[in-house]
């Protein structure tokens, strides 16, 4: 049985998540904020699930998809909402938007809007932790679009080869932009793929939060271990579209209905019982991650634009000149 303040915290995560990427789709529509964005409902159980089972300041890579593992991780969520606002107080000051939140002293390596840039960048992680026996957990998550990026299987060829201890975490949500997994898989198994560099797979339901919370301890373990990647797939649904104002036109409304039945959300509320939850812990949870969305969002809605003069500022290459 889990402990009370973890069941707390997998909880109000959960709800956080939902509700956060629900107003993300009500700005969407207003369009009052700057560049494209991606909401994860339907993720909220793996985001929440791998991040329960793994310390504060191991170390996650993320895709534009990206708001759930950021707030599982623990970033600020008043920051997280500055940046997609693209103020100055945001979590990379405003740089970076919606698809670039990163945290590298919560060990969020960065949030790529590049298919599979995220499995190079955590085996770097992981590999300097090895060299420097290091105890930080290594955790790429990327999408089912990913596996047929050459970035995807460069790091899965090397961390094999040179016995790294990381996870690779795919997210199946059934479509990689308008296309169907079953259209574009090569493999009658999407896990399949880790066969080519006789990595241990496991796959499980990215719907169930106790489930991947398990799955996900049970790799880091055999990980360590060995000293070996392991590949871990989880299945789930993808409710939004590709990115907020997508039409999705291609996902049948059939397949959306049925596939609710399976919501991550609903499933937890269901599972509360057998982890001696009550209706109103609940409520207690729900209303807790609201008003943090809310007063993320009221906070967000006021902080200050960045400077044009500082934009210069934080850049890899300082030009010595003045810029009018
Ligand atoms: C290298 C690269 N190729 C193509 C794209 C365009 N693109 C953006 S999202 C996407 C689909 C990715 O799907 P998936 O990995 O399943 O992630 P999901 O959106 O389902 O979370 C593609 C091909 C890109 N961003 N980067
Ligand atoms: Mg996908």
């Amino acid at each position: 049985m889990l402990d009370k303040n973890k069941l707390d915290w997998i909880y109000n995560k959960l709800f956080t998540i939902r509700f956060f990427e629900e107003r993300i789709k009500k700005i969407a529509k207003e369009k009052s904020v700057p560049g494209y964005l991606h909401t994860c409902i339907g993720s909220e159980a793996i985001c929440v699930g791998v991040m329960a089972a793994l310390n504060k300041d191991d170390w996650i890579s993320s895709t534009y998809r990206n708001h759930g593992h950021a707030i599982a991780k623990d970033c600020n969520l008043n920051q997280i909402t500055s940046e997609i606002y693209g103020r100055s107080t945001g979590i990379c000051k405003g740089r970076g938007g919606s698809m670039h939140i990163s945290d590298f002293d919560r060990g969020m390596l960065g949030s790529f809007g590049i298919v599979a840039a995220g499995p190079p960048v955590v085996l770097g992680a992981a590999l300097q932790e090895k060299i420097n026996n290091g105890s930080k957990n290594s955790v790429s998550f990327f999408g089912d679009g990913a596996i047929h990026n050459g970035a995807f299987h460069e790091a899965a060829g090397l961390a094999k080869l040179w016995n790294i201890p990381m996870l690779f975490v795919c997210e199946n949500n059934g479509y990689a932009e308008a296309t169907a997994t079953d259209w574009h898989l090569n493999t009658k198994e999407l896990s399949d793929i880790s066969k080519a560099y006789d990595m241990i797979a496991y796959s499980g339901n990215g719907n169930d939060v106790f489930e991947v919370f398990n799955l996900t301890n049970k790799a880091l373990k055999e990980s360590r271990n060995k000293q070996t990647p392991i590949f871990l797939e989880f299945k789930n649904y993808r409710f939004s579209g590709q990115y907020e104002g997508d039409t999705q036109l291609y996902q049948p409304e059939e397949e959306i209905e049925n596939a609710k039945k399976n919501d991550p959300i609903k499933l937890a509320i269901d599972n509360a019982k057998n982890h001696n939850l009550t209706k109103d812990d609940i409520e207690k949870y729900k209303k807790n991650a609201l008003d943090t969305v809310n007063s993320a969002f009221d906070f967000a809605d006021t902080q200050p634009w960045p400077k044009g003069e500082d934009a210069l500022e934080e850049v890899y290459v300082n030009y010595p000149r003045e810029v009018n």
